[in-house]
């Protein structure tokens, strides 16, 4: 059973011990039944895979739900301290494989599903359910790794969420450049939620503090829970992600007022409650925007926070007298960037106002419970919201935060005069703008968390040296590093189980699946031929699965012997997708000025970008509308044909994941230094064997110091050398490298369309443009590629490089993060199901 491995089009791969062999079962049925069975799928109202999956994820669930309720009454009995992580996003992906592979289920599917001719990786337009994340930002993403480390570790651990009705958005490529179609995932029912109808808690917005300064009046709405099942790998631990649904209770429905025929204003209080979960990140550049998105953030530590204490007591209950101060050793709280940083004021608000502590015993319980993971080190992205917003939607919290500031710079006063002048900008409320008074969330989690942490090395270093540095001498210890890490059970055993096999069959185990630490064995074969040979048969599997896939989905053809050279993240000025897209008309000039003769010895590319962008960011827009327009010409030049190909692929998301990362060979990972804390795609890629070309930023120092400089394409400024480099373009001090001025020229000339790139050309220009420096990075940019292209061309060196790549990544597991997090932050040790 084991050496079944699922491929994407129902073929079962078996890899006997001489080497590797591919059989298709489904040739044995006569090829017209299997394609009048596929035509049938598709296209007739008759859903097969539909039923096949319904089927197939209850049966499941079953078996999950069982699991998880044996889990949480052993959690219950045992009372470990438990960690309870809170994010405002998750990418959970689909979720049956992931199931069944966790639960080393997954030939015991395969099979039965194919003799109705199903496959369980075709199951992901289905299985759509908890891609809570705006996957944008890889923080949710995160989320989602650390759950199933958490569980696969058998840590007491949860998450909680918000179910949110919509994602972010489906992406069509048009005309125009890119339009945003809304995405429903909920609505439809789903296998992986259970609601519960008895876990309900009040939440309540505006209104007023009385005499006794207890929160009053207002609106007042309910939060209802449903749990998600998470799985461990080869555990029966199943823990939990609890995600909160805001309605409105039964009584704000105003029946007089509806049967008075004012239909709207009777149900206003359940429209409202809708809203809240309606969708993910709604656009706060509005009051109203920014009004919702508080609610939302707030609604999630409210009801997390009541219903860890609910547990806290119930766990206490017959087991004699307790304290408050005993709420530290079973409770850690750990927020996932500044957006659930409302849980803090609001544990001291259920302390003080609702169990009657005093504020010193409230701001010891809180401070020993919560830790903070900052994602972001630039200041202007850190949340802040308006003070009159806060105080007209939360009045108590606004009061608390007053408290935690003016008792902090009493402290300072009379223990640390010298910080004086520091002060204002670190207080929690900034009030230097009398127009615009802000609560800063990020000081709040600094002076309130017992830990904070960054997520890559540099970035922690950064956190220390610049925006934290004002608090280091005050708590020097306060501060950590957690680098980030992957869970290699989705973004290797399952996502490429063709090189997953090869990995095993060379390592003679498959420890590494929990134990990434032994990739590094890979290593010492990295020269052999069988097993160069065997890593670029699996790869170029997912190479022609991928050239199918974007042949069906965008019309371009690609030859699989070409460098799969792949941007797929956030499409945003940051990330420099721009840089790619110059580079890419560089190629292709160059490409033109060559002869016939010259063109066959140049390394063939097929470049691919995909990725979501924020519908209001205009600059993102024409990015994606000029590699489109680029492709549009690259791709229908007979000249460069078979030497470059250009694609922009819609709707980048976990599930597409699955096709690109085992098939890409380069993948750009090209922030300007210090602007990408630590990315994880990058480790993504790099696992899955392919190499990257990057800056020196966030967590591609340390993949590059585990693989060894000479297989890491590095070029670019450092982080230390940007702020000066900045400085002297504001001078006039800058010269472009004239291949850099070509590529715009070319741009403008129209040889890739009359669209009006002025505006994306000209943010390159000037003595106060390019912030992002593309500029300065152009040369050593076309360099590192140039040493890729050469590269390529000595095959056995290539998939060296690849096999190092995949060894290089053993420190970069979630296990291995979430560990760290469990001994040094959250004191949590394992508690595993008999
Ligand atoms: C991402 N941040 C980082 N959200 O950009 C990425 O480098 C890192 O790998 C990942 O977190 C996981 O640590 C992210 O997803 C944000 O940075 C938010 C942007 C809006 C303000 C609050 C932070």
């Amino acid at each position: 059973d084991d050496d079944v491995v699922e491929d994407e089009e129902g073929v079962v791969v078996v890899y006997p011990e001489y080497g590797l062999e591919v059989r298709n079962p489904l040739s044995e049925t006569p090829k017209e039944i299997y394609s009048n069975i596929y035509y049938y799928q598709r296209f007739s109202a008759f859903r097969m895979d539909t039923q096949g999956f319904f089927a197939a994820a209850r049966h499941i669930r079953d078996r999950l739900i069982k699991q998880w309720n044996e889990t949480f009454l052993h959690f219950h009995k045992l009372d470990p301290k438990q960690t309870y992580y809170l994010s405002m996003e998750y990418v959970q992906g689909a979720a049956l494989l992931n199931a069944l592979g966790n639960l080393n289920l997954l030939p015991r599917y395969v099979y039965p599903l194919l003799r109705f001719h199903l496959t369980i990786t075709n199951f992901d337009q289905l299985d759509k359910y908890g891609e809570l994340g705006n996957e944008n930002g890889g923080l949710g993403r995160l989320a989602s790794c650390f759950l199933d480390s958490m569980a696969t570790l058998n840590l007491p651990a949860w998450g909680y969420g918000l179910r949110y009705r919509s994602g972010l958005f489906k992406q069509r490529v048009t005309e125009q450049g890119l339009e945003e179609i809304g995405e429903d995932w909920v609505d439809k029912f789903s296998p992986w939620e259970v609601a519960r109808h008895d876990v309900v808690f009040p939440v309540r917005f505006y209104g007023a503090v009385d005499g006794s300064r207890k929160w009053v009046g207002g609106e007042v709405l309910q939060a209802l829970a449903y749990d998600v099942p998470i799985p461990g790998y080869k555990t029966k631990n199943t823990i939990s992600l609890r995600l909160w649904e805001a309605r409105a209770r039964a009584q704000d429905f105003n029946l007089s007022q509806f049967n008075d025929g004012q239909h709207e204003s009777a149900a206003q209080l359940h429209s409202r409650a809708r809203l809240i979960c309606a969708v993910l990140c709604p656009g706060d550049a509005t009051e109203k925007g920014k009004l919702l998105r508080l609610k939302q953030q707030y609604f999630l530590c409210s009801a997390s926070l009541q219903d860890i204490i609910v547990r806290f007591k119930e766990r206490r209950s017959g087991k004699g007298p307790w304290q408050w101060s005993e709420f530290p050793c079973k409770v850690a709280v750990q927020l996932n960037g500044t957006h659930p940083s409302l849980a803090i004021p609001e544990l001291m608000r259920l302390l003080m106002d609702d169990e009657g502590l005093g504020w010193d015993e409230a701001w010891d319980v809180t401070t020993r419970t919560f830790a903070y993971t900052n994602h972001n080190v630039l200041p202007e992205a850190l949340d802040k919201w308006p003070q009159p917003l806060m105080s007209n939607l939360l009045p108590r919290h606004m009061e608390i935060i007053r408290g935690i500031d003016d008792r902090f710079l009493a402290m300072i006063n009379a223990t640390r005069p010298d910080l004086h002048h520091k002060l204002a900008a670190m207080l929690i409320l900034d009030d230097h703008d009398p127009h615009n008074p802000v609560v800063r969330m990020a000081n709040l989690c600094v002076l309130s968390s017992h830990t904070v942490n960054g997520v890559s090395r540099m970035q922690s270093e950064i956190l220390k040296a610049e925006l934290f540095a004002n608090y280091v001498c005050i708590w020097p210890t306060k501060f950590q590093n957690k680098t980030n890490g992957i869970t290699p059970r989705r973004w290797l055993r399952f996502l490429n189980p063709g090189l997953s096999y090869v990995i095993t069959k060379w390592l003679k185990t498959d420890k590494w699946i929990t134990n990434l630490e032994l990739l590094s064995g890979l290593r010492n074969f990295a020269d052999n031929a069988d097993l160069q040979q065997e890593w670029q048969f699996a790869r170029m599997s997912c190479k022609k699965r991928l050239a199918r896939y974007i042949y069906c989905e965008t019309g371009v053809y690609t030859d699989a012997y070409c460098l799969f050279d792949v941007q797929v993240k956030q499409i945003h000025e940051c990330k420099r997708q721009l840089l790619n897209i110059l580079g890419v008309i560089h190629r292709y000039k160059i490409l033109k000025e060559m002869s016939a003769y010259q063109r066959k010895h140049a390394t063939p590319r097929f470049v691919m970008m995909g990725g979501k962008l924020c519908p209001t960011d205009t600059h993102a827009k024409q990015i994606v509308k000029l590699v489109n327009d680029v492709g549009a010409v690259v791709n229908n030049d007979p000249d460069v044909n078979g030497h470059l190909k250009v694609v922009f692929v819609p709707n980048y998301n976990v599930s597409l994941a699955r096709k690109v990362i085992p098939a890409s060979e380069l993948s750009q990972h090209i922030t300007t230094a210090g602007m990408e804390v630590s990315g994880t795609s990058n480790i993504k890629f790099a696992l899955n064997g392919c190499l990257i070309i990057g800056t020196y930023d966030g967590a591609n120092v340390e993949i590059r110091e585990e693989i060894g400089e000479e297989n890491f394409f590095v070029f670019g400024a450092r982080a230390d050398q940007v702020p000066r480099l900045r400085k002297e373009r504001e001078n006039g001090m800058f010269k472009p490298d004239p291949r850099f001025e070509e590529a715009k020229q070319l741009i403008r000339s129209g040889a890739f369309g009359n669209y009006d790139y002025t505006p994306l050309l000209d943010s390159l220009e000037g003595n106060s443009g390019d912030v992002f420096l593309l500029g300065h990075d152009f040369s050593t940019y076309l360099d590192a590629q140039a040493r890729v292209d050469d590269a390529y061309m000595d095959p056995k060196r290539w998939v060296k490089m690849s096999i190092l790549s995949t060894a290089a990544c053993s420190n970069f597991s979630s296990d291995r993060t979430v560990a760290q997090y469990a001994k040094e932050i959250w004191n949590i040790q394992q508690c595993r199901l008999p």
